[in-house]
C-alpha cells in the first residue's frame, strides 16, 4: 500500500517534469502603427487579464521590447503557452520632425526619435531569439515597401516561420486582398486588433503556426 503510494507520487512528479510544454516565444514585428501592442494586448487581456504596453496614434509608441512570460492561449479545448513579444516598429528613416505635427516640443521628438532608432536595433536583435513570428501590417497601407520585405527576409533567413496580420479590416479603405496578393506564400488573416474582429481566426491561424516551429 505504502510502497504503491510511493510509486504513484514520484510518476507523477517524473510526468510532471516531462509533460511540461515548451513555451514558444512568439514575437511581434512590422512597420511602426501598425498595431502590433494592441493586439499583443488584447491576447494578454484575453488570457492574463493584464495589458503589455501603451497604445498611441503616434508612431514609435513602443521603443523597448517588451513581453508577457506564460500567457495560455486557449482556442478550441486545446491550450498553449507563449512568451508573447511586442517589438518596437521598424523603419527606415526616423525623423524627428515626423513627430512635430503630433504637438510635440522638439525636444521631445528628438528624443523620442533617438529611442525608436535603438528600439529597431533591438527588435533586429531580438529576431533570433523568436520561435514564431506575427508580422502585423495596416491593411490600409500599400505592402510592397522596404520594412517589409526586410522583416520577411530576416525571417525567411532564419527559418522562422511567419503568420501575416492584416490589421484595422474596420477602416473602409482596407485591402486584405492586396495584401494576400504581395505576400502569396505565407498565411494572411485580417483582423481588427482594435475592435476585436475576427480573432478566432487569427488563434486558429496562431495554433496551425506553433505546429511548425
Ligand atoms: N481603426 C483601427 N485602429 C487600430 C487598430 N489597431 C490599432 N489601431 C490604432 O493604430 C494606432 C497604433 O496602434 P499600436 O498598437 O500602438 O501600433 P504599434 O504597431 O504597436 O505601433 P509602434 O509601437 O509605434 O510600432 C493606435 O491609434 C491604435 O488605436 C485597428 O484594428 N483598427
Ligand atoms: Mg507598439
Amino acid at each position: 500500500m505504502v510502497m504503491s503510494a510511493f510509486k504513484n507520487f514520484f510518476k507523477r512528479i517524473f510526468t510532471n517534469i516531462f509533460s511540461q510544454k515548451r513555451e514558444l516565444k512568439l514575437g511581434f514585428y512590422g512597420p511602426p502603427n501598425a498595431g502590433k501592442t494592441s493586439l499583443a494586448n488584447r491576447i494578454c487581456k484575453d488570457f492574463t487579464g493584464e495589458e503589455i504596453g501603451s497604445v498611441s496614434k503616434v508612431p514609435h509608441e513602443t521603443r523597448a521590447v517588451q513581453f508577457k512570460e506564460k500567457v495560455e492561449i486557449q482556442y478550441k479545448g486545446k491550450t498553449m503557452t507563449f512568451k508573447i513579444i511586442d517589438t518596437p516598429g521598424i523603419a527606415t528613416k526616423i525623423d524627428y520632425e515626423d513627430f512635430l505635427k503630433f504637438k510635440m516640443k522638439k525636444k521631445e521628438a528628438k528624443e523620442r526619435a533617438r529611442e525608436a532608432t535603438q528600439g529597431v536595433v533591438e527588435s533586429i536583435k531580438w529576431l533570433d531569439d523568436m520561435d514564431v513570428v506575427v508580422i502585423v501590417l495596416d491593411s490600409t497601407e500599400n505592402p510592397y515597401n522596404q520594412v517589409n520585405l526586410t522583416i520577411i527576409g530576416n525571417l525567411v533567413a532564419r527559418n522562422i516561420p511567419v503568420l501575416i496580420v492584416a490589421n484595422k479590416i474596420d477602416i473602409k479603405k482596407s485591402n486584405l486582398k492586396k495584401i494576400e496578393a504581395a505576400f502569396p506564400e505565407y498565411d494572411v488573416v485580417g483582423i481588427s486588433a482594435r475592435y476585436g474582429k475576427n480573432l478566432e481566426e487569427f488563434y486558429e491561424s496562431i495554433f496551425k503556426l506553433a505546429k511548425k516551429a
